[in-house]
């Protein structure tokens, strides 16, 4: 099989593949894109799960860059649901004719640098390969789903489905005995979802999560026409948002104002739209202690006031760690679910899941008999899609072994050693914790905007230096040191208990927020790409 020669190379036709090479098409540059999935969209191409929607304002997560773009599509929902969404991004390929540049259900398996000819070669799975000046991963922070480490996990002769790996026909779960295991924000999108239809519905919780309302509804005519008009305002609150989104952070400190008038601010968020309770709340409520826990014992009236039975409502409140400092999942009439008759929650800290049977889940309390199992667990999150493709940079040096004690990039963009790869929503990037698309458009024009500055100097290699990456590898730890979140155990801290080698806590996100991100990036790009060495 012959070799294809691309300027670039971009694997993963997600939200970011999708822009990065309108981008690079526009510096005139020849680019194959590699997708593993037979269609545009990645996480909204894979994660069809029942129930699977934005936690985004649906009209904040579209892409900015093309004023027409955003004037033609219409939304149907403040929260869209992921098949629209899916619609949305194959639009976009279809408007800006993106497919004839994709090659579908090609999974890349290694790419490996090759110094002296300045170039990448990328092989994908079924053999063929691609040689091309630039790499850009587009691979997604959640991309790599992971099944829990319980035996059995084989054996089960009913259905089964990962949520990220959902079949592409409809599933019914009408009358049938569903057990889901994962109560993240994934399963609880899903549980609301198949509690409707469920003959019978388990709940496998091994620790619950604090969830908000998503207060969904469709847009009408006139929010449409308003959003529209405030575009420039919406990009702009994004823009100053920690996170990229709409919700602006309240000033003050939950310590500093009265009981009622706390209250008040907690109420008035809980019965609001989307993020703005984890993203617009006062400003201490992730980085204290005392206010993290006013929050939470909120939220946990709430839980008491919404589940009827009070064990149940103990059950669903955590007592491991406090609000926001995992990933908040948002709901629509989520603790109801557990009032109904066809639903039981199993508290997995009491009774843990010894073994997946035949014929269903088997805790220390007995076999719990199924004839469908949802998986809602998780993925290897931020670098788990790297570690599953050979990448060598200098040397043939492996991007697993210079990773081997955390990451380590410079801007979470590139790394010292690897030449002419760029990583969009790669660790230690902002984008890792994002309203997904702000950040990734950040990202796809901050490589774009170098690669039009190599051009018109006529250089060939970028590559940050060693310096570079340790202290943007300080910063990144720095900028995360005061947030609560550091302290507690999610994917947020790459901790997996699924994976061996897995259990500890270590860096793989950007804690400084958007902002400060962007305008450290900024900075380096105005200073003549400070901490990259081109030629
Ligand atoms: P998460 O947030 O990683 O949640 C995974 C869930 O699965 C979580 O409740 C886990 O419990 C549970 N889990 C994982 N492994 C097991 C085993 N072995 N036994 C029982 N329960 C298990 O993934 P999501 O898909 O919900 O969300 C990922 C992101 O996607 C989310 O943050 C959004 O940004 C979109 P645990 O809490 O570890 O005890």
């Amino acid at each position: 099989m012959g070799t294809e020669e691309f300027n670039a190379v971009v694997i993963g036709a997600g939200v970011a593949g999708l822009y990065q090479l309108i981008r690079l098409r526009r510096l005139g540059m020849s680019v194959r894109v590699l997708e593993a999935g037979d269609g545009v969209g990645g996480t909204w191409y894979w994660n069809r799960y029942p129930g699977c929607r934005f936690d985004s304002e649906s009209w904040t997560y579209g892409y900015f860059f093309d004023p027409d773009l955003l004037d033609e599509w219409h939304w149907s929902e403040h929260f869209a649901p992921q098949p629209e969404t899916l619609r949305y991004l194959n639009h976009v390929a279809d408007r800006f004719d993106l497919r004839r540049d994709i090659t579908f259900e090609a999974r890349v398996a290694s790419a490996h640098w090759d110094d002296d000819a300045t170039r990448w070669t990328v092989t994908t799975t079924d053999g063929h390969s691609y040689r091309s000046q630039f790499l850009v991963t587009a691979i997604g922070a959640l991309s790599t789903p992971i099944m829990p480490n319980i035996p059995g996990v084989d054996r089960f002769r009913g259905e089964s489905h990962h949520t990220a790996r959902w079949p592409h026909e409809p599933v019914s779960f009408e009358g049938k005995r569903v057990g889901v295991i994962g109560t993240g924000a994934t399963g609880v999108q899903t549980i609301q979802e198949v509690a409707k239809t469920a003959g019978h519905l388990t709940v496998f919780q091994r620790n619950p999560n604090w969830c908000a309302p998503l207060h969904n509804r469709p847009i009408t005519d006139d929010e449409q026409a308003q959003i529209r008009e405030d575009y420039k305002q919406i990009m702009e609150r994004c823009r100053q948002n920690y996170g990229g989104f709409v919700h602006e952070t309240d000033k003050r400190n939950a310590v500093d104002v009265d009981e009622a008038e706390r209250e008040a601010v907690f109420q008035r968020l809980y019965d609001s739209p989307g993020f703005g309770i984890w993203m617009g709340n006062f400003r201490d409520v992730l980085v204290n202690e005392e206010s993290n826990r006013l929050m939470s014992d909120f939220l946990a009236r709430k839980i008491r006031e919404r589940v009827q039975d009070p064990d149940t409502a103990e059950r669903l409140t955590p007592r491991n760690h406090g609000f926001g400092t995992r990933r908040v999942p948002l709901e629509t009439n989520y603790y109801e679910v557990y009032n109904q008759d066809n639903v039981r929650l199993v508290d997995l800290r009491d009774t843990p899941i010894t073994e997946i049977t035949e014929t269903g889940v088997r805790t220390t309390d007995g076999l719990v008999e199924l004839d469908m199992i949802v998986y809602a667990t998780g993925f290897d999150a931020v670098t788990g899609a790297f570690d599953r493709i050979d990448i060598r940079g200098v040397d043939g040096e492996r991007l697993t072994d210079h990773w081997a004690n955390g990451p380590r990039t410079y801007l979470g963009l590139n790394i010292p050693g690897f030449p002419n790869l760029f990583t969009i929503v790669g660790p230690h990037n902002a984008a890792t914790f994002c309203n997904m698309t702000r950040c990734i458009e950040q990202n796809v024009e901050w490589i774009s905007d170098l690669l039009a500055h190599m051009q018109a100097n006529g250089q060939e290699r970028v590559v940050s230096t060693p310096e570079a990456e340790q202290a943007w590898t300080d910063h990144v730890f720095e900028s995360g040191e005061k947030l609560l979140f550091t302290k507690v155990d999610s994917w947020f801290m790459g901790v997996n208990k699924n994976l061996e080698g897995r259990t500890e806590k270590r860096f793989v996100l950007y804690a400084g927020g958007a902002p400060q991100y962007r305008s450290r990036c900024d900075e380096v790009a105005e200073d003549d790409y400070r901490g990259f060495v081109l030629q």
